[in-house]
């Protein structure tokens, strides 16, 4: 294969093709563009990517609905280490919980429905950043339009409920039913493409329990871990405990299941600052991938500093890299 197309490209496509509406075909083709390695052997198939996308957009706006457009709200650019998505009915605190972590303007009121739009945060953790989006809600009968283009899109979805409500078997079972109709499953282990058309998409999730100070919550939390076989972990919060909220972005990190991987240019000090945010189970390849981006530059050796290995250990190019691993990579 001239463009070097990974599996995870190759499964991106299997979905396209499978895609029966333009709003699957869009996220479909989204992640094709992503996976794409970009450089110069794949020009030809970047081109044919871009032209399917800019028509699929088109589709999606010609189908009259006031669905997503051409400024579709929901398509949030992803930046940092990970894309995370809330998803939770109103009122429950979703935008306390973006306000708390990030320095996103949220608009959090006592009234439902104060959201109207979704919003990117930065969390910063240790050396690295993870974007949160805060949501407007979805009801039981109402889903925002645009909204499951982002569930399928996002590296992680976290469900966040209200616990001392209570309605809150309802409302995490709105959640998970909007997820289900859209195949779209939540998981305790990585993320995993649909394996057959029409089967479903495994995203990380993480369920926040908010609410947890006001009187009632222990009980339901209780009877939620009781009753629910829930699919991920149940983490109890409260947006106004501090410990609590201190303890997230932790959560958030595992969740997106990244590795930091620093890049060591021959010769010199490695850049300690800036990490590669590389997928857990990356390899060598993976890196220089990322390092060199739209460059063809062929990886001549590899040493490690860091897991499993000896100090400066020459290694393969599929070699398996860890978080915190330091690497010297040596380009053509
Ligand atoms: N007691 C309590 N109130 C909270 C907590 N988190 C949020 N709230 C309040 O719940 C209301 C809704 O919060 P908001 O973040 O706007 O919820 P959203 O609609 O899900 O975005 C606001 O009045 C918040 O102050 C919490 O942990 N405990
Ligand atoms: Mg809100």
């Amino acid at each position: 294969m001239a463009a070097n197309l990974t599996p995870m490209y190759l499964a991106a496509e299997a979905k396209y093709r499978a895609a029966k509406t333009p709003e699957d075909k869009l996220a479909a083709l989204e992640e094709m563009w992503r996976e794409l390695p970009k450089h110069k052997s794949s020009e030809k198939l970047q081109a044919d990517l871009k032209k399917k996308l800019s028509a699929a957009r088109k589709a999606l706006q010609q189908t009259g609905k006031k669905g997503p457009t051409r400024a579709d709200p929901f398509y949030i650019p992803k930046t940092g280490a990970g894309q995370i998505a809330l998803i939770g009915t109103p009122n429950v605190g979703k935008s306390s919980i973006v306000g708390g972590l990030t320095k996103a303007h949220v608009n959090i009121t006592d009234y439902p429905f104060g959201t109207a739009t979704p919003l990117p945060g930065m969390v910063p953790y240790e050396d690295i950043q993870i974007q949160l989006i805060d949501t407007p809600p979805v009801t039981a009968e109402h889903v925002p339009a645009g909204f499951p283009g982002l569930w399928r899109t996002a590296d992680a979805l976290v469900v966040v409920v209200d616990v001392s409500s209570d309605s809150v078997l309802e409302d995490v079972e709105a959640c998970l039913n909007h997820l289900a109709e859209r195949h779209i499953e939540l998981t305790d282990g990585p993320r995993r493409l649909p394996q057959e058309p029409g089967a479903t998409l495994k995203v990380p999730g993480l369920m926040l329990a908010n609410k947890i100070d006001l009187a009632g919550a222990s009980d339901n939390l209780d009877m939620l871990r009781e009753l629910f076989d829930a699919p991920v972990r149940i983490e109890p919060l409260s947006t106004r405990d501090a410990d609590r909220m201190a303890r997230l972005p932790e959560l958030l990190f595992k969740l997106i299941r990244v590795i930091r991987v620093y890049a060591k240019p021959p010769g010199k000090k490695p850049d300690l600052d800036e990490p590669f945010a590389l997928p857990a189970g990356s390899d060598v390849h993976e890196l220089a991938r990322k390092v060199y981006r739209g460059h063809d530059r062929r990886i001549q050796s590899a040493r490690i500093w860091g897991h499993g290995v000896a100090d400066g250990q020459n290694v393969h190019l599929d070699h398996m890299l860890h978080d915190g691993d330091v690497v010297e990579l040596r380009a053509d």
